[in-house]
């Protein structure tokens, strides 16, 4: 395999200056397009009257794409574990840690690491995560129908469509190191997510934007919260009725950043189209149909949809 340089070992290193391959072009760099001051996103707690959340829900999901979600059932401690399993991985040493390096050639993204490419994230398993994935997959379920009441539809209408309880949840583990100058770089670059929903949690250091009328809008950190972003399969399913959100993140100076996404997606030879009951001679369809793992092809691959 391919002797990869990594961004934690770059950065340990004590750089005073960004290498010149994470410089940003001017035009994508933070310090030339600033979040705008006095937005914040919808905040909304699971614990309210059903018909109050699918409203929040369908606001949130129409206009943004994104929310956080609060008074969850998910327990802080067990974010807790989860966290600590993912921050103890990254103080391995780097030997250990490449016994479980990814070989993205292959299409097959688990695992260790990325190239060192712009995007610094990382990909591992853990035993706490199926504790985690469990949750999770309570939560997910309950947004999916709150989702799909919120379209009018019957509430298994979405999960159905997703292929039911052959839902897939992928885990990711971004870890940003500081950055001598973080004006200059971003952690992820602007990107949709190709999954049903995403839902992430970070440490306590911001950085997460979400795009919204046309402004970057920094999402704070709430200790706790679920980030839930709309993604791209849930955009077509609705007929465009639900955004998927574009984010991007940033990178702290004196701080390491890191967050654990769950990427919960259909089987990959699902067929994802406009649901027919969301389209009529006034809504046409505005996506095609196609298997989750052509979308997935052309998106790696930056071939229209
Ligand atoms: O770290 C973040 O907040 C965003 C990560 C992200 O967008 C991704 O992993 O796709």
């Amino acid at each position: 395999m391919e002797i990869i340089e990594r961004v934690q070992g770059l950065a340990l290193g004590g750089l005073d200056e960004l290498p010149t391959q994470f410089v940003r072009p001017a035009h994508e760099r933070p310090e030339n397009s600033k979040a705008v001051q006095g937005i914040t996103v919808p905040v909304i707690s699971i614990s309210q009257p059903t018909e109050i959340l699918v409203k929040e829900i369908y606001n949130a999901c129409s206009q943004w794409g994104f929310f956080l979600l609060t008074e969850h059932t998910i327990s802080p401690s067990l974010i807790g574990r989860l966290q600590a399993a993912g921050e103890e991985f990254f103080k391995l040493p780097q030997e250990e840690k490449e016994k479980y390096a990814n070989d993205p050639s292959s299409l097959k993204f688990e695992g260790y690491g990325t190239k060192m490419t712009r995007n610094h994230d990382e990909k591992v398993e853990w035993e706490v995560t199926e504790e985690y994935a469990k949750e999770l997959l309570k939560v997910t379920d309950a947004l999916l129908e709150l989702l799909s009441e919120g379209l009018g539809l019957e509430r298994k209408a979405l999960k159905s469509s997703l292929r039911g309880e052959e839902i897939e949840l992928e885990m990711k583990i971004n870890m940003y190191p500081p950055c001598p100058q973080p004006q200059l770089a971003l952690g992820v670059e602007p990107h949709t997510d190709m999954s049903a929903l995403t839902i992430l949690v970070p440490n306590d250091v911001p950085g997460l934007q979400v795009w919204n009328d046309h402004n970057w809008v920094a999402v704070d950190y709430l200790p706790n919260d679920l980030f839930i972003h709309v993604g791209d399969q849930i955009e077509v399913l609705s007929n465009g009725k639900y955004m998927s959100v574009l984010h991007r993140s940033l990178v702290n100076k004196d701080r390491m950043r890191m967050s654990w996404a769950v990427f919960c997606t259909p089987p990959l030879d699902a067929l994802i189209g406009p649901l027919p009951q969301l389209v009529n001679d006034e809504n046409p369809s505005k996506y095609s149909t196609k298997t989750y793992e052509e979308y997935r092809y052309r998106k790696f691959n930056k071939i229209p949809q």
